[in-house]
């Protein structure tokens, strides 16, 4: 098997939904199914946080929400843990930049997995393109309170620049989107949005999944 084709890649990030325990409202099953239904194209597992599971219990949740996605033609990644992706068998893993290298990871997890990195400039996005990255996360686009680590806020500023600068790796927008405040994004030259908590943490997270991939459809809408 070889590596994802960019326009394959660019499909599936239009609407990655994000998420680990701590980030739901209803159990991480239901939240994740009604995602599912809502019309998600990509999941992605990232359990973080003080009262993040551990072991066999993240092991366990983990696998059941492979099954999930399995069960609904959704791909699988996991967040940072090479070890829990390996594991899992997942479809392929999120890095950061202080994490491995996507050329190390891939001999690790295989030709064929998906490799995806945070890029908050655009040395950050080269380097993580020149390593074999098959997509790159960029954000904080909004303020947003699921991740502690957060950098500086840029608004769509860092996905333009990367456009104008001709590199065409697929881009997924992340944090603090929500239905009002996505259509910037993929102006911008996004590809996808990936959000949290507008989405697990919505009333009704199957309409909202809904709504956010019709917008995702026809973003000028
Ligand atoms: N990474 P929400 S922001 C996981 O800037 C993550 O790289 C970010 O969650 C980055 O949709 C973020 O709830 C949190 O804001 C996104």
């Amino acid at each position: 098997m070889t590596r994802i084709d960019s326009e394959d890649m660019r499909r599936l990030l239009k609407l990655y939904f994000i998420m680990g325990s701590v980030n739901c409202r209803l159990s991480p099953e239901d939240t994740l199914t009604a995602a599912t239904d809502g019309g998600i194209t990509l999941f992605q597992f990232r359990e973080k946080g003080l009262s993040a599971l551990k072991g066999a219990a993240l092991l366990q949740l983990g696998g059941q929400l492979r099954e999930i996605c399995r069960n609904s033609g959704i791909k699988f990644i996991v967040n940072d843990d090479l070890e829990l992706a390996a594991a899992l068998d997942a479809d392929g893993i999120h890095v950061g930049q202080d994490d491995l290298p996507a050329r190390l990871i891939r001999q690790r997890l295989g030709e064929h997995k998906i490799i995806g990195v945070s890029a908050h400039n655009l040395t950050e996005a080269r380097q993580a393109i020149a390593d074999g990255a098959d997509y790159l996360g960029v954000g904080p686009v909004y303020p947003t309170t699921s991740k502690d680590d957060a950098q500086a806020v840029r608004g769509t500023t860092v996905i333009e620049e990367l456009r104008r600068s001709g590199l065409s790796i697929p881009v997924v927008g992340i944090g603090g989107i929500t239905l009002e405040n996505a259509p910037p994004v993929i102006r911008a030259g996004a590809d996808g949005l990936s959000i949290i908590s507008a989405i697990a943490g919505a009333e009704d997270i199957r309409e909202t999944a809904r709504r956010f991939a019709q917008l995702v459809t026809a973003p000028s809408s």
